[in-house]
């Protein structure tokens, strides 16, 4: 009975000197979110081919997880850097604003996310050309050799520019400036002539 006792106190001392660290400063909890940037493609860009979409993220507790949403769908969601994917813009619509944000959880559960970039996908010239005949111009009386002008322009390339007398290819021009001399000399005097010209980019849009 004796020893019975004697163990219990034995135990009640070994339970005390286990007992926690009394006198330290309890270790602050991870309160801190992530750091958080979608470093490509910028707000705004406009998107053609193929792109790498990349993320940095950073934590000084470490890292849960990172995930990149592309129009609500998950395209990145690892721990582990890079944050990055391969987007083949041309899978997606043509002409249209696709959104991409970012979220990251760091290992205490605190969340940062990012603001959502909007980025154009811009992969085929679907827009016409534009111009104008600058001389001559409807109405002038003309004599000798005049240069007729053209101005053409196009959001990606002009491929040419055809110039008709009559209805007739009188030049196929392919460099800026656009422009063709013409010998009215060699024409039948006193008669009215119609000059029209036709523009056309890489793609084929007139
Ligand atoms: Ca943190
Ligand atoms: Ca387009
Ligand atoms: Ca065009």
């Amino acid at each position: 009975m004796k020893t019975f006792n004697s163990n219990i106190i034995l135990l009640i001392i070994l339970f005390l000197s286990c007992e926690g660290p009394l006198f330290e400063v309890p270790k602050e909890p991870d309160s801190i979110p992530p750091t958080l940037t979608i470093t490509f493609p910028p707000d705004q860009a406009t998107l053609s081919d193929t792109v790498i979409v990349s993320a940095y993220a950073f934590d000084a507790g470490g890292l849960e997880i990172v995930t990149v949403y592309l129009n609500d769908s998950t395209i990145i969601s690892s721990k582990d850097s890079p944050y990055e994917y391969t987007w083949i813009t041309s899978d997606f619509a043509e002409d249209e604003q696709h959104t991409i944000w970012a979220k990251a959880e760091d290992a205490a559960g605190n969340i940062n996310q990012t603001n959502p970039i909007r980025v154009l996908v811009d992969n085929v010239d679907n827009i016409n050309p534009t111009g104008t005949l600058i001389f001559p111009y409807t109405g002038q009386i003309i004599s000798g050799e005049i240069t007729i002008i053209v101005e053409a322009d196009d959001n990606d390339e002009v491929a040419f520019v055809n110039v008709y007398i009559d209805g007739d290819t009188i030049a196929t021009l392919t460099q800026s400036p656009y422009t063709y001399n013409w010998d009215t000399s060699l024409e039948v005097d006193d008669i009215n002539y119609t000059i029209h010209v036709h523009i056309q980019d890489r793609t084929g849009n007139q």
